[in-house]
């Protein structure tokens, strides 16, 4: 334990600058946080650069960060407070660079939603998530929700909100992997994670042969619950109101913290919650 000035820094102190700088935060960031939570300028500097440089040292921070690659979105050019998505038009109500984030208002129609909800019913089980060491997948506790997958192009419903988002992001229908609808009753919820595939685990080699990463996330919200449900990403304290017919648009161009996509869906504190997500790889999803 390094002893500077009256403050001692210890090993708590120095794994969590690691974690801070594995995660994507810049250094002056880091160093801000260090001064707001009481440590002093000269021993909180010492402390960064003296971890920083162990660990570059360590040599476990060589892991390269994976090249940018293009991504779906909207063209917000100018700023538009109205996309057109090939058969209607739809609100921007919010947007945020880093992560990219569009919160869009009336994507579907309610006939739609409930349309998506019937359809989807009868067919619900409990979801799973990937697992990591196989490429498949397994009922985990993160994740409370029950859901089902349709196959792309499955109804006409399908195809006709597959075109709408393959206009509205400019990303080809056939990079989208089929709508997913999911059910969150009372207490259910999502914890945090990425959409992403971590390319260093094993067994992502199947998975990541079906059209390469995923870039970007829709997720449609099909009712209004009562209280709770929101999405919510975790790095920059945003939450987005589940609200029927409005979606949530979020693109990650690296797997990797740096793109700031986490996100979660908080637990449904009263009623129900009924969305449907839509993931888009970088090529072909077979
Ligand atoms: O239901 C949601 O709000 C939610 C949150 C996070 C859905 C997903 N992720 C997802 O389907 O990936
Ligand atoms: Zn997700």
């Amino acid at each position: 334990m390094a002893v500077m000035s009256s403050q001692v820094v210890t090993p708590e102190l120095r794994r969590w600058i690691v974690e801070q700088a594995k995660a994507g935060c810049r250094p002056e960031d880091v160093l801000a946080s260090m001064r707001a939570s009481g440590w002093q300028e000269t021993v909180a500097f010492e402390a960064l650069e003296q971890t920083l440089r162990d660990h570059l040292a360590s040599g476990s921070v060589h892991e390269a960060l994976p090249e940018p690659v293009p991504v779906p979105g909207p063209d917000l050019t100018d700023s538009p407070s109205v996309l057109w998505a090939g058969d209607r038009g739809v609100q921007v109500l919010m947007t945020m660079t880093l992560p990219r984030v569009v919160v869009l208002g009336g994507f579907l129609s309610d006939d739609e939603c409930e349309q998506l909800v019937a359809a989807a019913r009868p067919r619900l089980s409990r979801s799973e998530t990937v697992v990591n060491a196989t490429g498949g997948s397994e009922v985990h506790a993160a994740r409370t929700s029950r859901g089902m997958f349709f196959d792309r192009g499955e109804t006409a419903l399908c195809a006709r909100i597959e075109q709408r988002i393959a206009h509205l992001l400019h990303w080809p229908v056939c990079n989208g992997e089929g709508l997913q609808v999911l059910h969150y009753e009372p207490g259910a919820e999502y914890k945090p994670h990425q959409d992403y595939f971590d390319p260093a685990q094993p067994g992502m080699g199947a998975v990541l042969a079906r059209g390469g990463q995923r870039v970007g996330t829709l997720v449609m919200y099909l009712n209004t619950p009562e209280r709770g449900g929101s999405t919510v990403f975790p790095d920059v304290a945003l939450e987005v109101a589940p609200i029927k017919g409005n979606a949530v648009f979020f693109s990650y161009d690296r797997p990797h913290p740096v793109a700031r996509a986490l996100h979660g869906g908080a637990p449904v504190l009263a009623g129900e919650k009924w969305v449907a997500t839509k993931w888009m790889r970088e090529g072909e999803f077979v």
